[in-house]
């Protein structure tokens, strides 16, 4: 959806001339040649420009978080996966701030790789599955009334289930665990004020530009991540980080600030994810704040139609992840997202992998349609329009086969 009525370039030929800042080159200009000066120097400088230009700082975990477990049903997905709904608390007292994780885990005495992710609906929306709590969070209304007065009704079980193909995931030997993006901050230029920027009531609230809507989506990865890290059916070495569009946006960012994650997934996260802003192809950075004004620090509106001055562009952002396995996908019909632009910023970050010896994208020319490319850093841009579809979980399941192998494969 385009809300703004700024101007959109769809054409190659109007890209304007850019220059990238150099991921291995520190700011005083001098280059990067070691694993060494990348994680003491570069890589700690790049990501306090991200947080100062773009997503804003984060505030740590709090000390007394805990989870409790609302239910677990040993036979889900007919017998063949354990169903397991657990809250988890920033805080000690029964109404602190929270969010609900839902958990497939195939049975098995081992413990599990597992593909973590935001939802866009509520967890309910994962699933047919007549056993997971509708969420009472605030929802976007739907055409089609399955969210109706803010809240979701029972038609909204499953709306989202061709995005989540949880059988096959769960057959092919990896969990999932989701949590509804709106239980951090609803999505909506006021959803601060119930959203944890406010609930949790840090030191950093104080400060405006302190973080913003996608840090706190972020946020709430690493505390799924660190529910995930005390559940013995988990193993957290292994858990893969995925996201879809905003939340493919939020995820990169969870990626980069996290190093726990073992692997990250951007799904057609575009601008302000994985594509470069300079292109200004598609959507551009004055269309994102104009759009969703609630989702970067202030700051980062002083770069509308100014990309330019930005210290840092999104191949940076990427870079982040090394030397970690990283999937960059596209779609077709998607240029809103830029597809060239997330190609090129898999490729300009590429040389980050390289410095640790690996074979990061390996490729320098887009890929045609439906033709995955890469080593540790993968790529493909499939057919049709802006979604996740079973194409692209074919590609993950593939890619954590083969660059996260462990006891079970
Ligand atoms: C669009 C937005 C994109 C992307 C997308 C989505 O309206 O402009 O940046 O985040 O929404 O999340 O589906």
């Amino acid at each position: 959806m385009t809300l703004s009525t700024l101007p959109v370039n769809y054409d190659e030929h109007k890209v304007p001339a850019y220059t990238l800042p150099d991921v291995l080159t520190t700011p005083d200009g001098q280059p990067v040649t070691t694993v060494g000066q990348w994680l003491t120097q570069q890589r700690p400088a790049t990501l306090a420009l991200f947080k100062e230009h773009v997503y804003g700082q984060m505030p740590s975990r709090p000390t007394s978080m805990r989870s409790v477990v609302r239910s677990v049903n040993e036979n889900a997905l007919n017998g063949v996966a354990i169903c397991k709904q657990v809250t988890v608390l920033f805080g000690t007292p029964d109404e602190a701030p929270g969010m609900d994780v839902l958990l497939y885990l195939p049975k098995t005495d081992q413990s599990v790789p597992i593909f973590a992710g935001l939802n866009f609906s509520g967890n309910h929306c994962v699933s047919n599955d007549p056993g997971i709590t509708l969420s009472t969070r605030w929802l976007p209304n739907t055409e089609g009334g399955e969210v109706t007065n803010n809240r979701a009704t029972e038609d909204a079980r499953g709306m989202e289930a061709s995005r989540w193909p949880i059988d096959e995931i769960v057959r092919r030997g990896y969990g999932v665990a989701t949590v509804y993006y709106g239980d951090l901050e609803p999505d909506h230029p006021e959803g601060w004020q119930t959203g944890i920027r406010t609930t949790l009531k840090t030191e950093l609230n104080q400060a405006e530009t302190a973080w913003a809507a996608i840090g706190a989506w972020a946020w709430g990865l690493s505390r799924l991540m660190d529910y995930l890290e005390t559940d013995p059916a988990i193993d957290a070495s292994r858990v893969i980080l995925h996201g879809h569009s905003r939340l493919g946006k939020a995820a990169l960012w969870a990626g980069a600030t996290d190093e726990r994650f073992a692997m990250v997934i951007s799904n057609n996260s575009g601008e302000g994810g994985a594509a470069l802003a300079r292109r200004c192809f598609g959507e551009t950075v004055a269309h994102i704040n104009t759009n969703f004004p609630h989702w970067f620090v202030d700051r980062f509106k002083t770069y509308n139609d100014n990309e330019n001055a930005l210290p840092v562009d999104q191949h940076q952002l990427l870079a982040l992840i090394a030397p970690r396995p990283l999937y960059v996908a596209s779609a077709e019909e998607d240029a809103w997202a830029d597809p060239t632009g997330e190609f090129l910023s898999a490729k300009e970050a590429d040389r980050v992998w390289n410095l640790f010896g690996r074979q990061g994208l390996g490729v320098s020319v887009m890929p045609r349609v439906n033709q995955p490319v890469g080593h540790t850093v993968g790529y493909h841009i499939r057919s049709g329009p802006h979604d996740i579809t079973t194409y692209d979980w074919a590609q993950y399941l593939d890619f954590a086969d083969r660059l996260l192998p462990g006891p079970i494969h």
